[in-house]
C-alpha cells in the first residue's frame, strides 16, 4: 500500500516537472513565435522567395496573368524575383538559371515554347528548388522535373471553338473556308488548339482549313498575317480561327480596311474571352471568344505554400472556363475582370 501511495506521488513530482519545463521552453521562443514558431509541416505562414519566369507581353491576356500572378506572391508576404522573357526561349533559359544561382525557394515557369527546357529544369532539380509549370506545359518525359502544371486544357477550348462553329453553320451545305491564325509557333496553347480544332473538323468535311499561319499571338502580327490572307484568298474566306483574341482583333482591321465585314463577311472566332474581344462582339464585329482564364495567381500560390508545407500535388490541375458570344457581349462586358 505505503509503496504504491510512493510510486503516485513520484510519478505526479515527475508529471509536474515536465510541465513546467515545457512551460519554460515555449517562453524562451515566445518572442519570436510568430515567424517561426510553426511545427514541421505547418510552414503556410513562412516568407517564400519566388522566381517568376513570364513568356512576355504579347496579349491582353498575358498583362492581366503577369498582373495576377505577381499580385498573389507579393499579397501572401512572399518575395517575388520577376523576370519578362520578351518571348524569347533563351531569355526564360538565363531566367532560370539566375534564379537558382539565387537559391529562390521556389520557381514559377510559364515556358514560351515546349521543348529545350530539359537541362535548364534538371539543374534546378539538382539545387532541390522546386518548379512550377504555369499556364503551359513543357513536351518531357521526365515530369520528376516539376512538381504540377495549373494550367488550361488548350485541346478542349480548340474543340469547343470548333463546336461552336459546326453548330452555328449546322445549315451550310456548301464549303465553309477556315482560315487560321496560328499562336507561337511549338507553343502549347498552339498546338493544342490546332489539335482539338482539327480534331472535331475531321468529322465535317465540307469545313475547310484553306490558310494556315502563325501570328505569334500578338495584334499586329495577326494583322500582317490576315492582310496577306485576304490578299491571296480574299471573297473566298468565311470564318477565321484565330488561336487569341488578340491576332483576332488585329485581323478585324485587316479585315475593314479590305473592305468586308469582320462578324458578317467572315465570321469570327477568338480565344481568352479579353475585355478587348468583348468590346469587338459588342460592337458585332467578332463572333465568339473560347475563355482561358488568367486569373490563377492566388490557385498558383496556394499550390506552392501546400507543397513547401509537405502536401502531396496533383502533376495536372486545370483552370475552369467557358464560352462566350456576340448576345451576350454588352451584358457581360461591364463584369469582365481581364
Ligand atoms: O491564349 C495568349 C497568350 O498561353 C494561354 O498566351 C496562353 C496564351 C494566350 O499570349 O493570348
Amino acid at each position: 500500500m505505503k509503496k504504491l501511495l510512493k510510486s503516485k506521488i513520484m510519478m505526479l513530482v515527475m508529471i509536474s516537472l515536465v510541465l513546467f519545463l515545457a512551460a519554460c521552453s515555449s517562453g524562451s521562443t515566445g518572442g519570436d513565435a510568430g515567424s517561426n514558431g510553426n511545427k514541421e509541416g505547418e510552414k503556410s505562414s513562412e516568407k517564400l522567395v519566388i522566381g517568376f519566369s513570364q513568356v512576355g507581353a504579347e496579349s491582353e491576356w498575358r498583362t492581366a496573368n503577369t498582373e495576377s500572378v505577381k499580385k498573389a506572391i507579393t499579397d501572401a508576404g512572399h518575395e517575388l524575383k520577376f523576370s519578362d522573357a520578351q518571348q524569347k526561349q533563351e531569355n526564360q533559359i538565363k531566367a532560370i538559371r539566375s534564379f537558382i544561382a539565387q537559391k529562390v525557394d521556389a520557381i514559377v515557369f510559364s515556358p514560351v515554347v515546349e521543348t529545350g527546357f530539359e537541362t535548364v529544369l534538371k539543374e534546378a532539380k539538382s539545387a532541390g528548388i522546386p518548379v512550377f509549370l504555369a499556364d503551359r506545359a513543357v513536351d518531357i518525359k521526365d515530369d520528376s522535373l516539376w512538381v504540377t502544371f495549373l494550367g488550361s486544357d488548350f485541346v478542349e477550348e480548340g474543340r469547343k471553338a470548333a463546336n461552336w462553329l459546326v453548330e452555328e453553320m449546322a445549315d451550310e451545305d456548301g464549303e465553309v473556308n477556315i482560315v487560321e491564325l496560328q499562336g507561337t509557333v511549338g507553343s502549347a496553347p498552339a498546338i493544342d488548339r490546332k489539335e482539338g480544332f482539327e480534331e472535331v473538323m475531321a468529322d465535317h468535311q465540307n469545313f475547310k482549313i484553306i490558310k494556315s499561319q502563325s501570328g505569334d499571338f500578338t495584334r499586329a502580327k495577326g494583322k500582317e498575317v490576315m492582310e496577306a490572307f485576304l490578299k491571296s484568298d480574299g471573297d473566298n474566306i468565311d470564318v477565321l480561327y484565330s488561336h487569341n483574341d488578340d491576332m483576332a482583333i488585329g485581323a478585324i482591321q485587316a479585315i475593314e480596311e479590305y473592305g468586308l465585314k469582320p462578324g458578317e463577311d467572315i465570321k469570327i472566332i477568338g480565344v481568352d474571352a479579353v475585355k478587348g474581344a468583348f468590346e469587338a462582339m459588342a460592337a458585332g464585329k467578332m463572333n465568339v471568344t473560347v475563355e482561358c482564364n488568367p486569373l490563377f495567381g492566388p490557385q498558383l500560390v496556394d499550390l506552392i505554400e501546400a507543397h513547401i508545407s509537405g502536401e502531396k500535388l496533383e502533376k495536372r490541375i486545370s483552370v475552369e472556363e467557358s464560352i462566350y458570344t456576340m448576345d451576350q457581349a454588352e451584358e457581360l462586358l461591364p463584369t469582365r475582370k481581364y
